[in-house]
């Protein structure tokens, strides 16, 4: 396997006190986690075991409600609202997500040994969209990269691709064509081993709501919102450049990329400022959504207007 060589998060993207999720509080929550979307924290029966966060980042966490409220996610529906209102008929229990590709151990695992294996720690990011609206959402999640190395990706594994779920029966407007379904997105490699890479499994102390990506999804932070793919299945380590649902889609639009970046303008909008949720107030957009010291050096020599 590649080596790749990466410093851990610095301290302020890490909340100092390790939270571990209580797993059997985590089982016990994912049947439930269906019916509980869209309950206030308070209802919901599949609170995890974890101490409150300290904040991390001095910009403004945006509510629960909020961050729960006003999504995006296409199967369930093209309005922000969709996904609160219909995602509940998404069932998360069981589920699995398959490693295949370029990869010396190519196999299946399931979200309870994802849940008891891998270390479980409460993070702050900052979220910002390509919406030019941004959230602050206290993640809950570990690094993609300690799961694919379980996997032992071979040294021909260049980009990961990732897939949403495909079933029009939960998912309906997976019956439409706003998508080329299922929902794909993809990473080069050392974007996918980069230790900001998170795959997440909840938010907020709590097991993932299902509007929100439930049981797993991918949180890329310096990259918008559209790359942070929702209820992954499959990934695939592959030699080629993956092409993405939304590069697919409009390629003048959306590149592979995708790095915040308020100098580069999309199409039809500037991308200079956002939005954010908590106040509706506007702020500057920054570059690599503020974490240009921890990956700007992946693209050093690129030019991030083309490579958009
Ligand atoms: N499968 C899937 N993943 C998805 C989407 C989607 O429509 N389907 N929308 C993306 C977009 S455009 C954004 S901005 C974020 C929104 O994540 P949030 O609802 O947690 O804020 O999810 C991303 N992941
Ligand atoms: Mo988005």
């Amino acid at each position: 396997m590649p080596r790749y060589r990466f410093s851990e998060p610095p301290a302020r993207l890490i909340t100092p006190k390790s939270v571990l999720l209580n797993r059997r509080s985590v089982m016990a929550g994912m049947g439930a986690a269906g019916l509980a979307a869209g309950l206030p924290r308070a209802g919901r029966a599949d609170s995890l075991d974890a101490e409150p966060w300290p904040d991390s980042t001095d910009d403004t966490q945006t509510s629960y409600e909020v961050a729960t409220g006003y999504n995006n996610f296409f199967e369930f529906g093209t309005s922000k609202e969709d996904p609160a209102e219909h995602a509940h008929r998404l069932e998360t229990d069981p589920w699995s997500v398959e490693v295949s590709g370029h990869a010396h151990a190519p196999g299946e695992i399931g979200i309870e040994d994802i849940l008891s294996d891998f270390d479980l720690e409460e993070r702050v990011y900052r979220h910002r969209c390509v919406e030019a609206w941004s959230k602050v959402v206290p993640w809950i999640g570990f690094p993609l990269k300690d799961l694919l190395a379980r996997f032992d990706p071979t040294s021909d594994a260049k980009y990961v691709e990732f897939e949403t779920l495909y079933d029009p029966d939960q998912m309906p407007n997976q019956e439409g064509d706003d998508i080329d379904w299922p929902y794909r997105e993809g990473l080069r490699m050392d974007e996918a081993m980069h230790p900001l890479t998170l795959l997440a499994v909840g938010m907020y102390g709590e097991v993932m709501p299902n509007q929100n990506g439930a049981p797993i999804r991918l949180v890329v932070p310096w990259k918008y919102g559209f790359k942070s793919i929702k209820s992954i299945v499959n990934i695939r380590l592959v030699s080629e450049r993956p092409v993405s649902s939304w590069e697919a889609r409009a390629p003048r639009e959306y590149g592979f990329y995708a790095n915040v970046n308020p100098e580069v303008r999309h199409p039809r909008w500037h991308q200079a400022t956002e939005r954010r949720l908590h106040d509706g107030g506007r702020i500057a957009t920054e570059k690599f959504n503020g974490y240009g010291e921890e990956v700007a050096h992946l693209y050093e020599g690129m030019d991030l207007t083309e490579n958009f």
